[in-house]
């Protein structure tokens, strides 16, 4: 089996393991460019050809154990089952999982293991969800389809879990309205105030900006990474580009912001739909997934200290 890092690592016991990777090849809505099943395994691939120290540390370190894909060949209903069933076990080994899709849609039933996960012990709690993404996602249909990847931040809105949506640039005027209706389940800045920033907000950083609320959110959080959240011009393999979005150090504040403030429980990277011979899209999100695991451990470490 092809496994995160394998160049460099052998797999762990999913038990003594800080992170599961849990490859999810699902693509049954994509409304543009195909191509999104073929991503888990180009992320792996593109993993072998990882430095194991990423500037900082070894986030390697703490153990990441790759389960095997979920099969995606089956019943949306099947498929979303076993995604929560392996989120489930990635969480009750003691891991995080990162999940590595497939079309946004297998967030939903990823962030509903976790909420069901952390009910378990604390019924009254509750998680948040940080979204980068070119799209709010929170159509309630979209071409008749209530569990398309449009629509799959709508169904984790009618989970109950307040979401900071960042980075969105294309958004319809149904969206806009519930964004108006539910400020405080939904908060956001979206790409043009995030990247050019005007006023007061030009002074301030990233982080900055972005402290107050991810104070308002829970503190056990989900992020979720749409690969069209970051520019095209930096990632161009995903379905549905949109100009104007995160550059490679932009994606690393935000993500290194969130798990200073928050604690990361689970996390994906969803979208990629590869292109052949274009190798960079690939890399960047093993890259991300990898320094992704870097901010989750540093902050961990800090705060237990
Ligand atoms: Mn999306």
């Amino acid at each position: 089996m092809n496994i995160f890092l394998g160049s460099e690592i052998t797999q762990p016991a999913p038990n003594a393991a800080a992170f599961h990777i849990i490859p999810v090849p699902f693509e049954h809505t994509v409304s543009y460019g195909g191509g999104t099943a073929g991503g888990p395994d180009a992320i792996i691939e593109a993993s072998h050809q990882l430095e194991l120290f990423d500037g900082q540390g070894i986030p390697a370190e703490g153990g990441i154990y790759t389960q095997e894909p979920v099969r995606c060949d089956q019943a949306r209903a099947e498929v979303f089952g076993e995604i929560g069933a392996r989120t489930l076990h990635a969480l009750s080994s003691g891991a995080v999982p990162v999940l590595l899709g497939g079309e946004h849609a297998v967030s939903f039933p990823a962030v509903q293991a976790v909420q069901q996960h952390l009910r378990a012990n604390e019924p009254s709690s509750n998680i948040g969800i940080v979204q980068i993404d070119a799209h709010s996602d929170l159509r309630d249909r979209y071409e008749d389809d209530p569990h398309s990847h449009a629509t799959v931040m709508r169904r984790v809105f009618d989970l109950g879990v307040p979401m900071l949506q960042l980075g969105v640039r294309a958004i319809s005027p149904e969206e806009l309205s519930l964004r108006a209706q539910h400020p405080d389940r939904i908060q956001y800045i979206d790409a043009r105030p995030l990247l050019r920033p005007t006023g007061e907000d030009a002074r301030q950083s990233i982080a900055q900006r972005l402290a107050p609320l991810l104070e308002a959110l829970p503190e056990q959080v989900y992020l979720t990474i749409d690969a069209d959240g970051l520019d095209p011009a930096l990632l161009p393999a995903t379905g549905t580009p949109e100009p104007g979005g995160l550059g490679w150090y932009d994606v690393l504040e935000v993500i290194e912001a969130v798990a200073a403030t928050c604690t990361i429980v689970a996390a994906d990277l969803v979208e990629l739909a590869p292109i052949a011979g274009l190798h960079a899209s690939e890399f960047i999100c093993a890259r991300l997934v990898y320094q992704l695991m870097g901010a989750i451990s540093r902050s961990n470490i800090s705060r237990s200290s």
